[in-house]
């Protein structure tokens, strides 16, 4: 199963026979205050750069986010993407939870992006599956339904099958789905990350799809989110995560060696290059 997505030029395909793709999760107003406080002004210079930064870190595709309570998303979306699109040639993953500002973004978003996201909600399946058919998009599915999120990896996994279903009724082929089975604190509930690492598994062996996870969820409120980000990571993707949301720069080292240890790095060439740049070598 290959997922394929465009930007402007660069194409990134994801598989479980590929290196991990990293998404780069920096462009989020959350946990943010400068960010959020240049996007009410209308200030995307800092998306720019953080652009620009991510690329550099390694980043393959770019989530980008500008929720902010009181703004305009369907205005503010559309107008991240054109400038991202102008400083950087990879695809984008349009991270709202707007239809009205997914399909804004869509609308000037070149080559094939990934939406993020939808749910198993009946709302969100009727809003936001036929802008993915539309755009010939790809689409993040959340293994959250009307109850919210089942603590139980049968039940998330459920929720992915019925996602998967309700897009191929609709001709978009299971590649263009990918399943986030979603991360929450281990500070809340001690048993977010098992459940998690549970449902991964799971889906992997059932469904087969590509899946995704926005594995800094994992820390927060959390002393050392560093370690805690890292290590999660490295399970969840030993369990068939191949395209986590990640902060690029603080876990590339960690998914190169993961990728060497896992096979999907042959004669260790990216991660010799890794190392070798990280320690500011020529070549
Ligand atoms: N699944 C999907 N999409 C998602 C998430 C997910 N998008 C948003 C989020 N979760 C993933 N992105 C982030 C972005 C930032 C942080 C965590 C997840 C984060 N930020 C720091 C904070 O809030 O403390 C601030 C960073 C900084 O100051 O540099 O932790 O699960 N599909």
């Amino acid at each position: 199963m290959e997922t394929r997505l465009l930007g402007l030029k660069k194409e990134v395909i994801i598989g479980d026979q590929q290196p991990t793709v990293l998404i780069g999760e920096r462009i989020n107003p959350t946990g943010r205050k400068e960010l959020a406080e240049a996007l009410a002004d209308g200030d995307l210079e800092i998306v720019r750069k953080e652009a620009l930064a991510q690329v550099k870190a390694g980043a393959d595709v770019l989530d980008v986010n500008v929720g902010v309570a009181g703004l305009d998303e369907v205005d503010l979306l559309p107008r991240a993407v054109k400038v991202i699109m102008d400083t950087v040639d990879i695809p984008l993953c349009l991270d709202s939870s707007s239809p009205k500002a997914l399909e804004a973004a869509l609308k000037v978003c070149p080559g094939k992006p990934l939406i993020n996201s939808v749910t198993a909600e009946e709302r969100s399946l009727e809003m936001v599956l036929p802008l993915v058919k539309e755009y010939k998009a790809a689409v993040i599915g959340l293994t959250m339904d009307d109850e919210g999120i089942p603590n139980d990896s049968d039940k998330r996994l459920l929720v992915a099958s019925k996602i998967v279903a309700r897009a191929e009724a609709m001709g978009i082929p299971p590649e263009d789905i990918i399943i986030d089975c979603l991360a929450q604190t281990v500070g809340v509930d001690t048993g977010a990350g098992l459940v998690t690492i549970e449902a991964i598994r799971k889906i992997k062996v059932k469904l087969g799809v590509n899946m995704t996870l926005g594995a800094s969820n994992i820390s927060f409120g959390l002393p050392t989110r560093s370690l805690l980000n890292n290590v999660f990571l490295a399970i969840a993707i030993a369990s068939g995560v191949n395209c986590p949301i990640v902060d690029v720069a603080r876990v590339r080292q960690a998914v190169l060696a993961g990728d060497l240890i896992l096979g999907r790095d042959s004669y260790a060439m990216r991660y010799l290059k890794g190392y070798r740049s990280a320690r500011g070598l020529s070549r």
